[in-house]
């Protein structure tokens, strides 16, 4: 497993967190996920082999959030 932290910015309450929580979790090859409000960041535990950054990116903005540098 690898871990990558991501910034995820226009989260504003709990609620947005549990989404950020669950669009990346829903993601084959994600294992688990730490999602805070404050500072605005996902933790993410992940299979390399199944999954990237680039698509936990695009199921965050999907989701209707953003993900920082
Ligand atoms: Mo809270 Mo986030 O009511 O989209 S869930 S602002």
């Amino acid at each position: 497993m690898s871990e990558i932290v991501l910034t995820v910015t226009g989260m504003t309450c709990g609620g947005c967190v549990n989404s950020v929580h669950r669009v990346l979790t829903a993601l084959p090859g994600v294992q688990h996920a730490d999602v805070t409000l404050t500072p605005g960041q996902a933790r993410v535990t992940y299979d390399p082999a199944r999954v990237d950054r680039a698509a936990m990116a695009k199921a965050i903005v999907d989701a209707g959030f953003g993900v920082g540098d």
